[in-house]
């Protein structure tokens, strides 16, 4: 019981035909056990145009000269109610001849069969061309554009004048790349176009690395647990773009569901299928699904159409259901004295029952009706897109039969022995050899290759819904994604404006979590996609400069973070800095002791020829003021920015100006001792020359100095980055290098010194008038106690206080031999000249000099 149409009298060649005229079977009641074909309701008027376009187009090959001339191509119809089932009876109607059960390629009409224009939707091609495949019946559908239905191996003679959705899914991507969207939610109908094609789509988002947010189904019969999981998804998620793959009939009830639930401030990324469907684009709809972007084929004008179309009325033939529900439905009008149902509705549980129809309309139609009046997609000639490809489909059944019909004898293409077809009994699979290798030019100059997998090429037109000055739903063209067999290109139109339906009216920003700022990084949750993350504040020590970054970077070890770990800044150095009040005063103290030094030798120069001065060796005087200069000075090394150059200095100047101080004050004190033990003894012993003493000094200045030598060349102190003691600071210090050879530098500096003391405190008895032994004895003691007290200090003092110690101890042992030593005689020299007179001078020691 199939619906449809067929004009194959007087014609012995006719082309079927498989169209959505309606949108759905009327359930089977289940009281009856006896299988019968279903009826059909909802009347598609898109179908019943798709449907007049094919016939309009088969008019006008038969009108045409170029092609086919003598012969004239009749055409059988079947209405496949946009279900499989229909569309399967069909093709084995088509087949089979009705009632017999192999196929003899002659119809039920008697004449011969060349092909199939259809079916609509995927899932209808896919069942039909499974069957009519087994026979290589060529099939050229116009709108099924599911991915399979290129596979050549299952579906060897499908061809279609529509592109696979496989670039759609791709063009889909690139545009969610373009506006910058990264988490995408999918609602698929429940069919092979939805599902294959929201497959498709995925597998390409993974590729581009964005995500899916929840992928969901519109059922087919209405359910409402389904249809409410849906619903709940779109609800939740925080996905603002989803994707809506579906055709128009399918996404009504879904679309009414948008409306019931108010699910406002999504932008819907539409699939070719229902972007200029007027099913959707219905202004009551606009505040849902306004804004809306996607691909539509190129529209384009078919002249003559639209006459052809207007040219239809009940009247012409009672036995034509189709036209009178047609009319009926147009009209919403009963059509007197037929029973045909008009826009019936069995479908259960549909929300907004408001748009249900009644079985009949209490009006009759007058077949006055005007179809001018109407505004009705059925009419509508502004939007030939679909409507175009059912054309093609029908010029490349003709063109193909065309060039099989000129073959000419022995150059044909069958092997063997090269032989033609003819019309019009050929066999289905002789067709299959021209339209597989078909190229034509359509009538707006367009050119249509279909290639080894029966897919053509060409370009989607990118179309954003706006409402124009009417309140109606405008289609406006905003870009386009061309692509041909090996370059796919998207552009969208600079200059444009594209309408979006957000509260901002700005492109709407759709992510899982937003990117993370510097400072922060991205933090996988477990098990939920990439899309979605947390953002983890960098650890001590490291920072993210730009936001969204995966991994924070480790600061280098100079550099500190900022508060916001966005930054890394350079550790603030410290040392002992010649303009920090401390430094300063211990340059002014050393720089003052040095001064009093050289007021002191200024004194001793002057007062030369003095018996005092001349009293134990001027010369090894003039050699300890010279080294106290040298330890004082040596202290300013030891302030600044210390470099290895300092470093170096430092402690070798302090050694050696220690050591030639304590061997010139041993030199001294070894006079003293032995001036005591001639006292003593009172045997003739003779006392030290003083070329001696100076040789006890050069001695050991010599040593010391190949000790520290052999220190600077093998292992000299560096400077050395201290981080450890303060974490926000770099301590600027001196690695001392070797222990080994800083303690045996200093050894001999301490082995000086106790020899001294040893010595001093033997011959401090003597008796001088300057009190000489006694004043060494006392200024080495205190110099022990200052370095004694030094060790403990300078072991518990941290950063730059270290070498103040130091520098302290250093002016502290220096000022002390210089008050010890020096002071004294000094105020004798000025102030009790009186004293300083050779009678005084206690003659052993004037003896001494000598
Ligand atoms: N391919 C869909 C059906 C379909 C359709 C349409 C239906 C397409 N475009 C326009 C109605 C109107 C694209 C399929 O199922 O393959």
């Amino acid at each position: 019981d199939l619906n449809g149409y067929v004009d194959a009298k007087n014609h012995s060649l006719v082309i079927g035909g498989l169209f959505p005229i309606h949108s759905r079977t009327i359930p089977a009641n289940e009281s009856i056990l006896e299988p019968v074909s279903a009826k059909c309701e909802g009347f598609n008027f898109r179908g019943f145009r798709w449907m007049k376009t094919m016939i309009h187009t088969i008019k006008e090959i038969n009108e045409r000269k170029d092609i086919l001339p003598n012969i004239t191509l009749g055409y059988q119809i079947f209405d496949t109610c946009f279900t499989i089932s229909k569309s399967v009876e069909a093709a084995l109607v088509f087949l089979t001849g009705q009632e017999e059960n192999k196929p003899n390629f002659r119809n039920s009409t008697g004449a011969f069969l060349a092909g199939i224009i259809g079916a609509g939707g995927s899932s209808l091609s896919v069942a039909a061309s499974r069957i009519l495949g087994l026979y290589y019946l060529p099939q050229v559908g116009y709108a099924s554009t599911c991915s399979i239905l290129s596979d050549k191996y299952q579906f060897p003679s499908y061809l279609r004048t529509i592109a696979s959705d496989k670039i759609q899914s791709e063009a889909m991507v690139r545009l969610i790349q373009h506006f910058g969207w990264v988490w995408i939610g999918t609602i698929a109908a429940d069919d092979d176009y939805g599902k294959y094609g929201v497959k498709l789509f995925k597998e390409n988002m993974e590729n581009a690395n964005l995500c899916i947010a929840f992928s969901e189904i519109i059922p087919k019969v209405y359910s409402y647990e389904k249809m409410q999981r849906a619903v709940d998804a779109i609800k939740t998620s925080t996905a603002r773009v989803i994707v809506l793959y579906a055709s128009d009939i399918d996404l009504s009830p879904f679309a009414l569901e948008m409306v019931y639930h108010n699910i406002t401030d999504r932008t819907w990324i539409a699939s070719e299928a229902w972007i200029t469907s007027a099913l959707i684009a219905k202004p009551e709809y606009f505040p849902y699904f306004g804004g809306s972007i996607g691909f539509a084929i190129p529209r384009t004008d078919i002249p003559g159409l639209k006459e052809f179309l207007y040219d239809v009325h009940p009247s012409k033939d009672p036995n034509d259901v189709l036209t009178i529900e047609f009319w009926q439905t147009a009209f919403n009008c009963t059509w007197p004295n037929s029973n045909v149902p008009y826009n019936s509705d069995h479908r259960v549980n549909m929300t907004g029952k408001e748009d249900r129809l009644h079985a009949m309309s209490d009006t009759f139609c007058t077949g006055e009706e005007k179809l001018e009046d109407l505004k009705n997609t059925y009419l509508d000639v502004s939007q030939l897109r679909i409507t175009n490809n059912v054309k093609q489909a029908v010029y490349s059944m003709a063109y193909a039969l065309d060039s099989l019909s000129t073959c000419e004898e022995g150059r044909g293409p069958y092997v063997p022995g090269n032989t033609c077809a003819y019309i019009p009994d050929f066999e289905p699979w002789q067709l299959m050899y021209y339209l597989k290798t078909l190229k034509f030019t359509t009538h707006d100059g367009r050119r249509i290759e279909i290639d080894e997998n029966g897919d053509v090429t060409g370009y989607y037109d990118i179309l954003n819904w706006q409402l124009d000055d009417n309140g109606n739903i405008a289609f406006v063209k905003v870009g386009e994604y061309v692509f041909t067999n090996s370059m796919f290109e998207l552009v969208i139109t600079k200059n444009t404006t594209i309408f979006w339906n957000t509260e901002s009216s700005e492109c709407p920003h759709s992510v899982c979590a937003d990117v993370c700022p510097p400072g922060t990084r991205r933090g996988i949750r477990q098990g939920e996609p990439i899309c979605c993350f947390d953002c983890i504040p960098c650890a001590d020590g490291y920072v993210s400069q730009e936001p969204g970054q995966r991994k924070c970077k480790q600061c280098g070890e100079d550099y500190l973070t900022n508060a916001q770990k966005s930054e890394c800044v350079l550790k603030e150095v410290e040392f002992l800095a010649y303009d920090e009040p401390l430094g300063f005063t211990l340059v002014i103290l050393s720089i003052f002791g040095a001064l009093a030094v050289t007021a002191v030798t200024v004194v001793y120069v002057v007062y030369r020829h003095t018996p005092l001065v001349n009293a134990n060796d001027r010369e090894l005087s003039f050699l300890i003021q010279v080294s106290l200069i040298i330890t004082l000075l040596s202290s300013m090394f030891f302030i600044g920015k210390p470099s290895d150059w300092s470093c170096m200095a430092r402690h070798v100047t302090l050694a050696l100006g220690f050591s030639l101080c304590l061997s010139c004050i041993l030199g001294k004190t070894i006079s003293l001792f032995l001036a005591y033990r001639i006292s003593q003894s009172k045997t003739r012993l003779t006392s030290m020359h003083p070329v001696y003493r100076k040789i006890v000094v050069l001695i050991s200045v010599l040593v010391e100095t190949g000790v520290c030598a052999a220190y600077l060349v093998l292992e000299p102190p560096r400077v050395y980055k201290n981080m450890e003691a303060q974490n926000t600071k770099i301590i600027l210090e001196c690695n001392e290098g070797s222990i080994e050879f800083l303690c045996s530098v200093f050894g001999i500096d301490i082995f000086l010194a106790l020899l001294c003391s040893l010595t001093t405190s033997v011959a401090r008895q003597l008796p001088d008038n300057y009190y000489e032994g006694k004043c060494i004895t006392f200024g080495m003691l205190v110099f022990f106690m200052v370095w004694i007290c030094f060790v403990p200090v300078y072991l518990n003092t941290k950063g730059t206080f270290k070498v103040a110690v130091e520098i302290f101890a250093i002016l502290a042992s220096s000022y002390d031999l210089l008050g010890c030593i020096f002071a004294p005689k000094c105020f004798i020299i000025l102030l009790r000249p009186k004293r300083n007179t050779s009678e005084i001078v206690g003659e052993r020691i004037s003896t001494l000099d000598k």
